[in-house]
């Protein structure tokens, strides 16, 4: 029995080692899930840890982000509050911009309206002034023309009445101006009535019996209705000598006159109104040139004056009816095209231009040249 005991007690020890060595190994391998168990907790720790940290600072970065955005959204706001207090001071402004304009508009509109009134009224006082200027000169050169003719008549009936003075020449009554300004009244018609009827007309009346020149072949034309001057004395021409002895030739001329056909003209230079060229030929015992041929129109062509010459012809009285200062009959023309035209403030008075041809003129402008006729003497 013991023999036996001592031989199974290397089995037991046999037994006993694979035992252990079993243990051992279970135990490795727990120890060895353990360690992987610890590393993958570890690893699972350290990922969470990472995770964590990456949580947290994309926390940090959107809280600053968020901080950043609201700071952004006050500025904006007072940004935008700022411009909204703007937006309305400049509402306001262009409000005070919108009634001032409407304010210089009514403005505007009214003084346009007081504009076109002052014109209307410029232009009414114009017209009147212009008539009235028309007026006056158109009274004054009838006045003229009457005191021109009772001149005449006082001298030729001097010349049968010793003892009676008269001045060598006709004293010019004063005219208006040759520019008048078209506003002030012009002072023609006060200038007329207190010069001219001082002498004529009362030195008429003594000679107005005085018989007109009987040698003179015109005819009479009728006297134009003259408000001023009694019409007494029967219409006159210049106090020419036209009697000859028959078959006597006459072709005598005064001194620089030249003859043609049987009548003797001038060509008188220096500025001169139509009345005042009337006068000079008057004064130089002829009479503005009245022309009825072709043939002395185109010697009077000839000898034109280059910048325009009053002759004798005019429509004073009634407008379009041309009377020549010989008040033979209008039996030939030479007028230029368009002609006569009463252009302008009124044109009653012709003038013949450098052409030879006739243009209806200002009875006020100043011409150049003027041309007088006479009947040439035996
Ligand atoms: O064109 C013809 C016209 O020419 C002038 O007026 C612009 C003359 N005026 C004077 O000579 C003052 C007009 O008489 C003439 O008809
Ligand atoms: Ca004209």
């Amino acid at each position: 029995m013991e023999e036996s005991s001592y031989s199974e007690f290397p089995k037991f020890h046999r037994r006993r080692r694979q035992c252990c060595r079993r243990g051992v190994q279970v135990a490795l391998v727990g120890l060895v899930i353990a360690a992987l168990w610890a590393g993958m907790l570890t690893l699972l720790l350290l990922w969470h840890w990472d995770t964590a940290q990456k949580l947290k600072r994309l926390e940090e970065a959107a809280a600053r982000n968020v901080s950043q955005v609201s700071k952004d959204l006050e500025r904006h706001k007072g940004d935008q509050t700022a411009e909204k207090s703007q937006a309305a001071q400049m509402l306001q402004v262009m409000e005070r911009i919108q009634d001032e304009q409407k304010r210089m508009q009514s403005q505007e509109s009214e003084l346009s309206r007081n504009l076109d009134g002052l014109r209307a009224d410029l232009s009414n006082l114009k017209s009147h002034s212009l008539n009235e200027r028309h007026a006056a000169l158109d009274s004054l050169e009838r006045l003229q023309e009457e005191v021109g003719k009772l001149w005449m008549e006082l001298h030729e009936s001097n010349a049968q009445t010793p003892g009676v003075m008269l001045p060598p020449t006709l004293p010019m009554v004063p005219t208006a101006p040759a520019t008048v300004p078209t506003i002030a009244p012009t002072p023609a018609p006060t200038t007329v009535p207190t010069t001219a009827p001082t002498t004529a007309p009362t030195m008429v009346s003594t000679t107005a019996p005085t018989p007109a020149p009987t040698t003179v072949p015109t005819t009479t034309a009728p006297t134009p209705a003259s408000t001023m001057v009694p019409i007494t004395a029967s219409t006159t021409v210049a106090p020419l000598s036209l009697s000859s002895a028959p078959g006597s030739v006459c072709n005598t001329c005064p001194e620089e006159w030249i003859y043609f056909q049987k009548k003797c003209y001038y060509f008188g230079e220096g500025a001169k109104k139509w009345i005042q060229a009337r006068y000079a030929c008057s004064k130089l015992h002829g009479r503005l040139v009245s022309i009825h041929s072709k043939a002395e129109q185109d010697f009077l062509t000839k000898r034109s004056n280059k910048r325009g010459s009053w002759i004798g012809l005019r429509d004073l009285d009634i407008e379009g009816e041309f009377i020549w200062m010989d008040n033979n009959p209008l039996d030939y023309s030479n007028w230029q095209p368009g002609e006569p035209n009463d252009a302008g403030q009124g044109e009653n008075c012709v003038m013949m231009l450098g052409s030879g041809q006739w243009n209806d003129a200002f009875c006020g402008s100043f011409l150049h040249g003027w041309v007088c006729d006479r009947q040439a003497t035996c």
